[in-house]
């Protein structure tokens, strides 16, 4: 009866927090939580062992009740930041997350603002909706600023490894890089560069 209570327990248990980080997202009169959580889900491919999952979520309050919404998806590893952006933005949460291990381990990145009631992506990348395809070959992506030919607020550097058939799974045969700019509606990120280079050997 205490082994079943306990299961039980488990079972409806909160996620557990990973990292919490206090800002004011939506400015308002308080502070958010930006939060990395894990979740314990049963092995859908029949092993007995749960798998540990991860995702960032904001906790905020309406009307005197705190709630939370994800803001990212369900991955095995993510890292969040509070990034700055210009006005009226304020604030971002820049998003790194990965599921699987080694270099083309599929990735989900992204940066996304918070209305107070909701997320709103700015840019969110998936291997899945890589332009690559098939060829997709790891990818990683950082803020960076371009005083040449940038817009409001950090760019956006993506680079994606580029698959060629026939070649080891090890290594990109190329590296395709994808620069990512602000609107001037400040609404969306877009791209404005796009470039690939033959790696040598
Ligand atoms: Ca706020
Ligand atoms: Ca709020």
């Amino acid at each position: 009866m205490i082994a079943l209570a306990a299961a039980l327990a488990l079972a409806v248990s909160g996620p557990r927090i990973v990292s919490s980080v206090a800002a004011n997202l939506d400015g308002d009169a308080h502070r958010e939580l930006v939060q990395t959580v894990e979740v314990v889900q049963p092995n859908p491919y029949g092993g007995t062992q749960p798998l540990h999952r991860r995702f960032v979520r904001v906790m905020d309050e309406s009307g005197g009740r705190s709630f939370a919404q994800r803001v990212s998806p369900v991955v095995d590893y993510v890292r969040a930041r509070v990034v700055s952006l210009p006005s009226p933005i304020g604030h971002g949460i820049w998003y790194d997350g990965s599921t699987g291990n080694g270099g083309a381990a599929p990735r989900a990145l992204g940066l996304v603002t918070w209305t107070g009631r909701a997320s709103r992506a700015l840019w969110r990348y998936t291997s899945s909706s890589s332009s690559l395809g098939k060829r997709f070959d790891g990818a990683s992506a950082r803020l960076f600023d371009d005083p040449a030919r940038g817009g409001p607020g950090p760019e956006i550097k993506l680079v994606e490894g580029v698959h060629r058939a026939g070649d080891p799974t090890c290594c990109p045969f190329a590296l395709q890089t994808s620069l990512y700019r602000l609107n001037a509606a400040g609404s969306a990120y877009e791209l404005y560069s796009r470039r690939t280079v033959r790696r040598l050997r």
